[in-house]
């Protein structure tokens, strides 16, 4: 669409990128097993702004264990953003990536070098510049600028970022490509106890070589080369080391942000005799911390934000107590990431003070309005949503992705929304854009998930099914949920729900000519959204406004029906898979 412009471009500046390309390939030095944890670096937001360029491109990351060819944000995992509620997250997108690109409407692992930017977990609005995944798009050497304004009420805490273009997440995200945010907590916001741990982020990676090469294969892509592998076929590095240690002093409480940036396995959590206390998942506080928990259940994409005290050894002897994760006989054909994942090394004198005494209890002094507690009201809409159930194991609710214009459930703003779903035990569920409620505890007696835990992906191998609540708040736009096994998100398991004013609730796919028939949308033609078109977000952004101002009655949609889609919704359910369900 867009691309037809920077196509034109000019051949000079191509020529001239391309040789800034060949010297931008990094080496990214994966240190051997049981080096230190390394620190992320940081950028951090002053004076209520963060301005960030990011640049995907090859990577050679290279190391005792492996020596491998992927795409990377320049390092493994990316820089960690530091921002606070209340700040403007500015990101210019640049893709370093070379080669072609074409129509979009495949189900299957495809355009390994197209690209576009996804800030998981964030509560922010879905439409471009914000956090909109289904338009915006940075096409080989091409770029794409976001906008984000995080509210002044925003939950603190721990979310990630990844690039998000149907077709070629698994191989840009699962190849490297992440890296951590982290909303800061206010002053004043914590309890002194909590104020004074020391905080660190630990962003896991799970490289699968088996994986990628077969999303390579099938994307046409010559670019990612396993030369050297671990013995395994799973690499899993931890802020881009394998099996790294991590100091703690005997009896400090310290607060760990687990990211699960691996985007297949998920990771069930055991850490030996340290005591691990629940502090928030997916960047949201828990209401009863400290709740202790045996073990700690990540799906990928999912956060879980710990405070952890690991025993001194005998005689205040060195002791290393491991972090392994395991696997569950309820875990049948789900694909648990089993070993170790890294190692706490207590040694030191006894540390004394705040963060060494017993946990006290805390929650957040205020829950913005799109956490507060959705138990005690009627939910205004219901539908189900099923993962995974029936003849196509990437089916949602019945169908494939078919298109970003196809809209499978709609709900007013300002809404009170249940979702039932299911599939839950195979299929981590994850919604963009709004948070959702466990309205009950689930089957299984894990004190790891319980009723009113929020969360923005979800998976439970004892529970198939939640029934989950959220209110439609602050936003409007296209609702996008998706399984996030990004193998088979790439593969169609991927929806739109619609969320606007005027909209009813419904629960029946509609094509963007039926849903226009439906509901009094205003209809606003808008010129695409794409790469290189600052104008055409400039455009859009003030349309956005424009929309607000009548009341916030649409999200901008096209008056046409794309082409693209056509063929999504033509192509059969369940062809365009290239393996099989897993
Ligand atoms: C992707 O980009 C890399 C690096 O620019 C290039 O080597 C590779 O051939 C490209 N792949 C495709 C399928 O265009
Ligand atoms: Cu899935």
């Amino acid at each position: 669409m867009v691309g037809k412009q920077s196509q034109n471009w000019c051949s000079v500046c191509l020529l001239l990128s391309l040789s800034v390309v060949v010297s931008a390939q990094r080496v990214v030095d994966i240190p051997a097993a049981n080096s230190p944890m390394r620190e992320i670096p940081v950028l951090k937001s002053g004076e209520g702004e963060l301005q960030v360029t990011l640049r995907l491109g090859a990577a050679r990351l290279q190391g005792p264990a492996v020596d491998v060819m992927t795409r990377s944000y320049g390092e493994v995992p990316g820089k960690t953003w530091m921002i606070r509620p209340g700040d403007r997250l500015s990101v210019l997108l640049k893709n370093d990536l070379e080669g072609s690109w074409g129509p979009d409407a495949v189900n299957d692992y495809h355009h390994p070098n197209t690209t576009n930017l996804h800030v998981h977990g964030l509560h922010v609005s879905p439409i471009a510049p914000s956090d909109d995944v289904l338009y915006t798009v940075a096409h080989p050497l091409g770029s794409a600028q976001y906008d984000y304004h995080i509210l002044g009420d925003h939950s603190p805490g721990t979310y990630w970022y990844h690039p998000h273009h149907h077709g070629s997440t698994l191989i840009q995200s699962a190849g490297g490509a992440a890296g951590a945010i982290v909303v800061q907590d206010p002053p004043g916001y914590l309890s002194p106890q909590l104020e004074a741990m020391v905080d660190q982020v630990f962003v896991v990676q799970d490289l699968i070589a088996s994986k990628l090469e077969l999303a390579a294969n099938v994307s046409h892509d010559h670019l990612f080369k396993a030369e050297r592998w671990s013995s395994q076929d799973e690499l899993l590095l931890v802020n881009g080391a394998p099996l790294p240690v991590v100091s703690a002093r005997p009896g400090e409480w310290q607060r760990w942000r687990l990211v699960m940036a691996g985007l297949s396995r998920y990771l069930n959590l055991g850490f030996g005799s340290c005591e691990v206390a629940l502090l928030a998942k997916d960047g949201v506080y828990i209401a009863d911390f400290p709740r202790f928990v045996p073990r700690v259940s990540i799906p990928p994409g999912g956060r879980a934000d710990l405070v952890v005290r690991c025993p001194a050894g005998p005689a205040g002897k060195v002791v290393e107590h491991s972090v392994t994760s395991f696997t569950r006989p309820a875990d049948k054909g789900i694909n648990t990431f089993v070993g170790k994942v890294f190692t706490v090394r207590v040694d030191g004198l006894q540390k004394e003070g705040a963060s060494s005494r017993d946990l006290q209890p805390w929650a957040p002094p205020m829950r913005p309005e799109y956490l507060r507690d959705t138990r005690a009201q009627e939910a205004q809409c219901s539908c189900s949503t099923s993962m995974g159930i029936g003849k196509n194991s990437k089916w949602i609710e019945g169908h494939l992705f078919s298109g970003p214009k196809s809209y499978m459930h709609r709900s007013p703003t300002n809404a009170l929304v249940e979702r039932n779903l299911s599939g839950l035990d195979k299929h981590p569920y994850h919604q963009h854009s709004w948070h959702f409620q466990l309205q009950e505890t689930p089957a299984g007696d894990d004190p790891y998930f319980k009723a009113g835990d929020w969360h923005d992906t979800y998976l439970n191998v004892q529970d198939s099914e939640a029934r989950v609540r959220f209110k439609t708040a602050d936003f409007y736009g296209p609702l996008v949920l998706h399984c996030h096994d990004v193998s088979h998100s790439d593969k169609g398991m991927i929806a739109v729900e619609y969320v606007g004013a005027n909209s009813d609730c419904g629960c029946d796919l509609l094509s963007q000519s039926e849903f226009l028939s439906r509901t009094a949308l205003q209809v606003v033609p808008v010129a695409p959204m794409g790469s290189d078109t600052l104008v055409a977000a400039a455009v859009v952004g003030l349309g956005a406004m424009l929309g607000l101002a009548v009341g916030g009655s649409a999200w901008l949609v096209r008056s046409w029906r794309d082409p693209e889609d056509m063929h999504y919704s033509a192509m059969a359910e369940g062809a365009g898979n290239s393996d099989s369900a897993q």
